[in-house]
């Protein structure tokens, strides 16, 4: 691992979000910490000698006065057994803007230096507390918005993911040890690698298991990013009534006018656990003037990114070429079927509605009263995420840049079963083994550059 990280420097942030409220910490961390909290803090009562993970009630003064900055309490904790494994202080103080402020410019003029955006995560990892993708996973745990990205993120911050690829490693470099006795005793070579059936074990615990965690990977970008639902439709079906129920706000203007929504609306939204970023479109249609034009372009584009279309039908209406038009438009999209306006008559035209869409999941809804809001969640859970997403079992699941060593592992071990079957030379199997072991260290961190560092730890925000 390349270090060339400043260590022996004291940093200190901000470590809790700027903006009044009750307590508001700054964190100091590195071998000068505990001698600068000491110089601030004026403890109350008599002096004693600090001891570690204690909390100290005490003062903070301008210098050289007796006016008071804020009264406070502080931690000393000794490194190893910190976030970084250094020496670190937290000063718990009033949450002003201003208190805050002042104490860190205090905490710098005595020694410090203002910690980078991550650093603290960073040293963690540096200090080997901590691996890559536990570093990552504290980023994910700040930036959770639901449950089940939460659950996510802990799952790889107690090293599920550092586990699973410690383990592969270690099959790897067992495997590497056999290839290289190959080498070493060239006349049995062949021997060596096909008594012990190397080629079934790569297999079964390097290929099998890594294939496996790389279909996770889209389960885990759902989780991180959301799922993209656009509801779709012609226009006054009811889409824009449709989000403000969903998001339970009056959040797009819903008229009687064909054609009220013309830009595409994007809220975020939870559904059981599942971050969903819900899209409400213009409708669908030969477009009347400019601006309609220009909004089903939109339309059009979101659609082709969508991960699941809310196709939305009136019941209360016939059913016409336009309707079928956009569902012809939606054909290679997971959907769900919603038909709209129950609490009117049904149009003949929906009689047999069931006969018309047979491998369609149908919804029947009012998103003017709220009916069958329910079964339309149920549907859209079931419908992508009930399918992709074993709800407990999968979590721990790669992000992009996992992803990517691990494909790249991925092949590297493929080419070396295939110079095992072969019955290649042990060298050439040797030199696969071995970049696959290197795209997996990259995973947790044990080969990285400064650059995937900075990319990494420049995403946390300040005092993280
Ligand atoms: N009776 C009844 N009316 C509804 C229902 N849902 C929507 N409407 C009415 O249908 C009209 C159109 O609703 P919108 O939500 O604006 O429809 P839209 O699909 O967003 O329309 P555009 O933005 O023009 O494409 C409004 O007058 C709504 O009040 C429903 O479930 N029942
Ligand atoms: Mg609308």
């Amino acid at each position: 691992m390349k270090v060339c990280e400043p260590l022996e420097d004291t940093i200190a942030a901000i470590a809790t979000p700027i903006g009044t409220g009750g307590i508001g910490v700054i964190k100091i961390s590195g071998p000068e910490a505990w001698a600068m909290g000491r110089h601030l803090l004026h403890l109350s009562g008599s002096p004693e000698a600090i001891q570690s993970h204690h909390l100290y009630h005490g003062h903070i003064f301008e210098p050289g006065t007796d006016k008071t900055v804020d009264e406070v309490l502080v931690s000393f904790m000794r490194g190893p057994a910190t976030y970084t494994r250094e020496d670190v202080v937290e000063i718990n103080c009033h949450s002003g803007l201003a208190v805050l402020d002042r104490i860190l410019e205090l905490v710098i003029r005595s020694g410090a230096r203002l910690a980078e955006p991550g650093e603290f995560t960073r040293r963690a990892f540096l200090n080997g507390r901590i691996d890559l993708t536990q570093a990552e996973a504290v980023l994910d745990l700040v930036s959770s918005k639901t449950r089940r990205s939460l659950h996510l993120a802990s799952e790889h911050l107690k090293g599920g993911l550092q586990t699973i690829i410690t383990e592969l490693r270690s099959h790897l470099l067992e495997t590497l040890a056999m290839v290289e006795a190959a080498i070493d005793f060239p006349d049995e070579d062949l021997e060596i690698l096909s008594e012990t059936d190397l080629s079934t074990r790569v297999r079964q615990q390097v290929k099998e298991p890594i294939t496996r965690l790389l279909d996770h990977y889209e389960d885990g970008r759902i989780l991180r990013e959301g799922l993209s639902v656009i509801i779709a439709g012609k226009p006054n079906v009811g889409k824009s009534s449709l989000l403000n129920n969903l998001l339970r706000s009056n959040r797009a203007l819903v008229t009687p006018v064909p054609g009220t929504t013309r830009d595409v609306i994007e809220e975020s939204l939870s559904l059981r656990g599942i971050p969903l970023r819900l899209v409400d479109t213009a409708g669908l249609r030969q477009p009347d003037d400019l601006v309609e034009k220009l909004g089903m372009e939109f339309t059009r584009e979101r659609l082709s990114q969508a991960d699941l279309v809310l196709f939305v039908l009136d019941r209360s209406s016939s059913l016409t070429s336009e309707d079928l038009k956009i569902y012809e438009d939606i054909d290679s999209k997971p959907r769900v079927v919603v038909l709209n306006k129950i609490d009117l008559d049904p149009h003949p035209d929906f009689g047999a509605i069931g006969d018309r869409f047979p491998e369609e999941t149908l919804v029947e809804i009012s998103a003017l009263h709220g009916d069958g809001m329910e079964q339309l969640k149920d549907a859209v859970f079931h419908t992508i995420l009930g399918r992709r997403l074993d709800t407990e079992t999968s979590v721990v699941a790669p992000n992009l840049r996992h992803k990517i060593c691990l494909e790249r592992s991925l092949e590297a071990v493929n080419r070396a079963l295939q110079l095992l079957d072969s019955q290649s030379s042990a060298e050439l199997i040797a030199l696969e083994v071995q970049e696959a072991l290197a795209n997996l260290g990259e995973v947790i961190g044990l080969t990285t550059t400064e650059d995937l560092l900075d990319q990494i730890f420049s995403q946390f925000c300040l005092g993280k």
